[in-house]
């Protein structure tokens, strides 16, 4: 095969794409996509201050790895998660990413503040892990950004990981998700910071293919709790999908966003948000549900 655009030989097949690139014309294919992502949406400018959400996989270090090579302030930052023996091997590698590259790292160590893991937090407050992990990512992605006083937060989340979950919202028509669903969340309230995925137009494989052409080394076995997530079966069914059809995972989610959301949107009542009165950040009840679960777990607050 040979790369569409200069005939030497090709190193990445695009299937949905019906194309081929070399390696200098795959990474301009790439950096593309994240430009045509970032422009579409207005997620940032030169001028503002990134803080990438990495966790030491493929495509929070690939999205780290694109805005620095296309001349963007970003710095990472790193939630140690407590989880023996993942969480130290996938610190190992943002520390030298960062360190390779000279660039900024932020590090928070849930164990450290709360003297237990997300794993042991979760089962004190009987509670489903992921949902317990992702209440404290968030969390500290504001907090971590207000205090470093960078203007929005960038996420790995790819073309698989949002067709995953419009699909799973769509089984069970979660209408308020489905309003909420998109490649950029305005900051819409007093201490929440915006929120973007610059790779919501590349898949899976299209990363990976970007990390071993960049030689970027990440972690390449899972989270522990993510195993049996409905999220990896969804994955499983639209790559079956994908192989009848390629370009079906793009037509779904694309399409979405284009045709689809603004309905459920518009069907949405505006939620009266106030600052939680434990750590301030903004909730709709009286006390956060993070500083609940905390609560819960027994946790000094
Ligand atoms: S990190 Fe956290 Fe994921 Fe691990 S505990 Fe679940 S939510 S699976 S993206
Ligand atoms: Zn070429
Ligand atoms: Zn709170």
């Amino acid at each position: 095969m040979k790369c569409r655009k200069c005939g030497q030989p090709a190193v990445v097949a695009l299937k949905r794409h019906n194309t081929a690139f070399c390696r200098e014309h795959y990474l301009e294919f790439f950096y593309g996509q994240v430009d045509r992502a970032v422009k579409a949406y207005r997620m940032f400018a030169r001028d503002d201050r990134i803080l990438v959400a990495v966790s030491g996989g493929k495509d929070s270090l690939a999205l780290w790895d694109v805005l620095l090579a296309t001349g963007y302030q970003a710095d990472g930052l790193y939630i140690d998660l407590g989880i023996a023996g993942y969480s130290e091997r996938s610190k190992e590698k943002v520390v030298a990413f960062a360190r390779a590259r000279g660039a900024g790292l932020r590090v928070v160590s849930v164990r450290e503040k709360y003297g237990l893991g997300i794993r042991e937090l979760a089962r004190q407050a009987r509670r489903a892990a992921c949902s317990v992990c992702g209440l404290h990512k968030r969390y500290f992605f504001n907090r971590e950004a207000m205090e470093g006083g960078y203007n929005v937060v960038a996420t790995g989340h790819n073309l698989d990981d949002e067709a995953a979950t419009l699909l799973g919202n769509l089984l069970n028509w979660n209408t308020g998700y489905l309003a909420r669903q998109a490649p950029l969340l305005e900051a819409s309230a007093p201490n929440l910071v915006r929120k973007v995925k610059p790779l919501y137009r590349l898949t899976e494989k299209e990363i990976a293919s970007y990390a071993v052409l960049r030689r970027i080394d990440y972690i390449v076995e899972e989270c522990p709790m993510a195993v049996g997530a409905r999220s990896i079966l969804y994955k499983h069914l639209l790559n079956r999908l994908e192989e009848v059809s390629p370009g079906t995972k793009a037509r779904f989610l694309f399409g979405f966003l284009e045709k689809g959301r603004e309905a459920f949107a518009a069907g949405e009542e505006e939620v009266q948000l106030k600052a939680c009165a434990i750590c301030g950040q903004p909730t709709t009840a009286d006390i956060c549900s993070r500083c609940r679960t905390l609560r819960r777990a027994g946790v000094k607050l």
